[in-house]
């Protein structure tokens, strides 16, 4: 039911710059059609039923998944598509310019001839996506209580000499048990690793007194999960306590400012000021939008062109706080906004624990 509105949402906004939108960028197509194999492309006429084009190792599969659409199989896809809007009389074509290669855009060049002009088509397929439908809320939903369960499950591997990437293998595993896979490569970072945001996990073993930032999240249908959590081994020295109780204070804050109508960049702004009120160096942004694509639009950055947050987008909220060479915290939870605020969909415990 909404993959028949999604492409017709698209129509109408293409419908503004164009006679159509020829879409490129693979999870698009996923989130316009339903398809989820390695190649294809769809064009959706402003004013008419949408096309996919695929190769001949998915034409089964396309058919399967996307039994209401047309298919087209083909070999090269975007001229394929080209060649079908021009001959039905589409002379202006929305693009993806962001996601074009500029070979690919000489193709779609040679396959228009002068029949055909190209527009950028504004990442209006990744506006729609910001903007998630109750199904796709459920399964951020269930991914995001599959990563809750595989931090507690987790918790009870960290003891000391397990290393960054015994635990890394430790939450895949627990990930696979319950039928999702990692939402990106796992970030596990023992003692001073903890500094560096986005350390890879090493064969450092774990000591009594580090930090465990562990920055993961588990895929369910295609869709996303993203937390990070950050615990001690052992007692917490006063440093510790101190730093992660700043984190969890900023980020309890932005938090409770992600509501309709809050501004990305003013909120990633405040966020800012939080941290270096603290006398601590800001290291990256607040956060971003996650669903089909685990890093999406709307960013929590200071240059973000997002425009004001609406129900139903889903952002991260992630301060952290890095001291070289000592340790880092950084709390982070997937949220989506409602009518009146935000609700996270992450609720592991976020006050400090001691293992
Ligand atoms: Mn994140």
């Amino acid at each position: 039911m909404s993959l028949q509105r999604r492409p017709e949402a698209l129509a109408a906004a293409a419908a503004k710059i164009a006679d159509g939108y020829l879409v490129s960028r693979l999870v698009n197509v996923r989130y316009l059609t339903g398809f989820t194999g390695s190649n294809a492309a769809v064009l959706v006429p402003a004013d008419g039923p949408p096309v996919l084009a695929t190769d001949g190792r998915y034409a089964t599969q396309a058919a399967m998944e996307c039994p209401d659409i047309e298919i087209v199989v083909a070999r090269r896809l975007g001229p394929a598509l080209v060649e079908r809007a021009r001959s039905s009389g589409c002379r202006r074509l929305a693009v993806e310019r962001h996601h074009l290669t500029l070979a690919s855009y000489d193709a779609l060049l040679a396959a228009g001839g002068d029949d055909v002009d190209y527009v950028d088509g504004r990442e209006a397929v990744e506006q729609l996506r910001a903007v998630k439908e109750e199904v796709e809320l459920d399964t951020l939903r269930r991914a995001c209580a599959v990563t809750d369960e595989v931090f507690g499950a987790v918790l009870d591997k960290l003891r000391p000499g397990a290393t960054e990437l015994d635990i890394a293998w430790r939450l895949q595993e627990e990930m696979h048990v319950r039928g999702a896979q990692p939402a990106f490569e796992s970030i596990v970072a023992f003692g001073p690793n903890s500094a560096r945001p986005h350390h890879q996990p090493t064969a450092r073993a774990l000591e009594a007194g580090d930090f465990v930032k562990m920055d993961f999240g588990a895929r369910v249908d295609g869709y996303h999960a993203d937390m990070t959590r950050t615990v001690v081994c052992g007692r917490a020295a006063g440093w510790q306590r101190d730093l992660h109780a700043l984190v969890a204070t900023i980020q309890a804050e932005s938090r409770a400012e992600v509501a309709p109508g809050a501004v990305p960049v003013e909120l990633d702004a405040a966020a800012r000021e939080r941290i270096e009120a603290t006398g601590h160096d800001v290291a990256h942004g607040l956060g971003h939008g996650v669903g089909l694509e685990i890093h999406e639009s709307p960013f929590l950055v200071p240059d973000s062109p997002a425009a004001r947050l609406v129900d139903r987008v889903t952002v991260t909220v992630e301060p952290g706080i890095y001291l070289p060479g000592r340790g880092g915290v950084r709390i982070e939870d997937t949220v989506v906004v409602d009518a009146t605020g935000a609700e996270s969909l992450t609720s592991s415990p976020r006050e400090l624990i001691e293992i």
